[in-house]
């Protein structure tokens, strides 16, 4: 029994002395574990005469809980140590900035074409859709474009491979093919606006092969030029959000419009800086026109009963000219850090009341 006591005090003692966690489980190991001391001496039991196994067993088992309840004390007050010193060791630097929550950016030609839909739905316009793949009748013959024009060649356009009644369909070349489909289907009056992807058979510097443009066609009994200029000096007045921008009628020509106009906006080009509205040049910003006789006749109408304008504006340029941008073919890029830089915030929705742009 005296080496019962001498066990219990040095495993004890080594228990008390293990200085971390791991030395504290070899200690445990060696008194408890498959091998340990405590464990070869209960197996000592089974050797002796039942009277003596009694006594011994007990104070066995009371020696045994007392070293599991000390290693358990121990393993406590270790894990506080570890938790205390971690607390110490550790900090937050609540001074740190916050990392940025990338947000994403409206694409410029996006913005243009929201304010340019609300700057003409606030004039009582309704935006009017339809494909990008058309015919030939929607995107040339309605439109007036004579046999042997060339925008009908295929130097110009885009064709699809030829279909099995021999036609060929083409990439609309312009919105137009939506004004006719609106003619077509809908009686005067008509207010509408078509913005729309728009596709040519050009790359260089200036052009890309596809491009955007919206399209505005007004027609009832007596809509005359009068109301075109002051439709679209509204609209050049609300898009570049000046006050007073003079602008000129230049005399054009289109096939689907008689008369037809470029439109020339005062502009200043002082110290290589563009400025609207101001000064002594004039930069081009449009075509427009009346809607020739011969187009109204091939959507169905009476041109001695309803007359109109179109005019059409490429969304790209007025982009380019309100926003800086000085290559057009970055546009079409997908260059991230171009977006970044250009793009516009997101659900900032341009109204009149609220502000184009911000
Ligand atoms: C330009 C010129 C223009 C039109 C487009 C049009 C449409 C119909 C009938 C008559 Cl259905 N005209 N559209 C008229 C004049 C000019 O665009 O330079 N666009 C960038």
């Amino acid at each position: 029994m005296e080496d019962l006591e001498t066990l219990r005090a040095e495993v004890v003692a080594a228990i008390a002395a293990a200085p971390d966690l791991a030395a504290l489980e070899e200690t445990r190991v060696a008194a408890l574990g498959k091998k340990g001391r405590v464990t070869a001496l209960m197996k000592s039991l089974g050797g002796m005469d039942p009277e003596t196994r009694k006594a011994a067993g007990q104070q066995m088992n009371r020696v045994k809980d007392a070293i599991v309840q000390t290693i358990e004390g121990r393993r406590a007050a270790l894990e506080a140590a570890e938790l205390e010193a971690r607390l110490g060791r550790e900090r937050v630097d609540v001074t740190l900035p916050a990392r940025p929550a990338r947000s994403g950016a409206v694409h410029p030609i996006s913005q243009t074409w929201d304010e340019v839909v609300a700057i003409f739905g606030q004039m009582g316009f309704a935006v009017a859709e339809g494909p990008d793949i058309e015919d030939d009748f929607h995107n040339f013959t309605a439109l007036n474009f004579p046999p042997g024009h060339p925008a009908r060649e295929m130097h110009d356009t885009f064709f699809l491979p030829e279909r099995a009644d021999g036609t060929r369909h083409v990439l609309r070349t312009h919105t137009s093919p939506v004004q006719v489909r609106t003619m077509l289907n809908q009686a005067p009056p008509i207010r509408i606006l078509a913005p729309g992807r728009t596709y040519r058979s050009d790359s260089d510097m200036t052009h890309t092969p596809m491009f955007h443009q919206f399209e505005g066609l007004v027609l009832d009994q007596t809509t005359h030029m009068g109301h075109l200029k002051g439709c679209l000096q509204e609209f050049v007045q609300a898009y570049f959000e000046v006050d007073d921008v003079p602008m000129r009628f230049r005399p054009s020509f289109f096939p689907f419009t008689e008369p037809s106009a470029e439109v020339d906006i005062r502009c200043s080009r002082k110290g290589g800086e563009l400025r609207i509205g101001v000064g002594d040049d004039w930069l081009e910003i449009l075509g427009c026109g009346m809607v020739h006789p011969n187009v109204l006749r091939a959507c169905g109408l009476d041109p001695e009963e309803v007359q109109g304008f179109a005019f059409g504006v490429g969304l790209e340029r007025i982009a380019m000219l309100k926003y800086g941008i000085p290559d057009l073919r970055t546009f079409f890029d997908s260059d991230l850090r171009w977006l970044r830089h250009y793009g516009f915030a997101a659900l900032d929705v341009p109204t009149l009341h609220g502000g184009l742009a911000r």
